[in-house]
């Protein structure tokens, strides 16, 4: 008994920091103030909770919300998830206009969600708009900002026989992997990793690469990555979960629920084949917190 209540203190606290943003979310929610259709109108938010509506086909959301650097912010919208017949979108842009992010769907729903690292202390634009171009009456959204933490600082490099899926190691979450997208044969290389999960944990598989670009004392890195996430089991075939190939020279990024406990299998690799030293990411795997109810039917005939 001495040794778990011994244990159980640093595991409270743990959780109470896991909890906090969903706390923070929680207690603020905001409405959107028209007109707010570009950069110079964006509303200003912070972390919590901004409900809106993309009112008509040409309706376009602009919020900003000041960042310390490598500042993580979670948005998560919540619009299919409760009956709305918006299909939105999400774009992060740097204060220079530079897209940083884009998200429209995840997983199996029309509601996006994204994580970014700020690469630098300052204000950050968010657009919602309507991924589809169709808004009017009812098409409402709830925009959920809360932060996450990675949770681990150690950087672990990746084992070099990972080309296949059978090849793959079991990493923790959390986990920080850096590895290299080469080969000396002229073949194009894949890199497997698996990690074990449990029912209902929605991890962040966010590799970090072009992004790189800007960052001060890192040379930019050549990887234009493709993500995806399998489901395998020894001697059967894999079943693709989630695939990410990220838009426009922007880094992919998976968010997955867990819908078992057990491992899942994740594959890096350059969307255009190529390799080469300086092809190097780094593979950020965290957990994030659940900040609204998804009901089940959407996940019906989803794997
Ligand atoms: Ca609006
Ligand atoms: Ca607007
Ligand atoms: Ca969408
Ligand atoms: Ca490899």
């Amino acid at each position: 008994m001495t040794s778990i209540r011994s244990r159980s203190v640093p595991i409270a606290i743990f959780a109470l920091l896991t909890l906090l943003p969903t706390v923070a979310a929680a207690q603020r929610e905001d409405r959107e103030r028209e007109p707010n259709d570009t950069r110079r109108d964006a509303n200003r938010v912070s972390l919590g909770v901004v409900a809106g509506e993309i009112s008509s086909n040409e309706d376009a959301d602009y919020f900003k919300i000041a960042l310390p650097e490598f500042g993580i912010l979670y948005l998560d919208i919540e619009a299919e998830a409760a009956g709305s017949p918006l299909d939105a979108a999400l774009e992060i842009y740097r204060s220079n206009n530079v897209r940083i992010a884009a998200m429209d769907n995840t997983d199996c729903s029309y509601d996006p969600e994204l994580v970014f690292v700020s690469p630098e202390d300052g204000t950050f634009y968010i657009k919602v708009f309507a991924a589809d171009g169709r808004g009017g009456e009812g098409f409402s959204y709830r925009l959920h900002l809360a932060t996450a933490s990675v949770g681990t600082e150690e950087v672990v490099e990746e084992d070099l026989m990972n080309d296949f899926i059978s090849q793959a190691d079991l990493w923790p979450i959390p986990s920080i992997i850096v590895g290299l997208i080469m080969s000396d044969d002229g073949f194009p290389d894949s890199d497997f990793f698996a990690f074990e999960g449990h029912k209902g944990q929605k991890v962040v598989f966010d590799i970090f690469a072009v992004r790189n670009e800007g960052m001060t004392g890192v040379d930019p890195s050549s990887l234009d990555g493709r993500l995806t996430l399998y489901q395998w089991q020894d001697g059967e075939d894999s079943v693709v979960l989630a695939e990410n190939l990220s838009a426009n020279k922007a880094d992919p990024q998976i968010i997955h629920t867990f819908q078992e406990d057990g491992p899942l299998y994740l594959e890096v690799e350059d969307q255009w084949n190529e390799t080469g030293t300086n092809h190097y990411y780094f593979l950020f795997v965290y957990e994030l917190p659940q900040l609204h109810e998804v009901p089940e039917s959407i996940f019906e005939d989803c794997v």
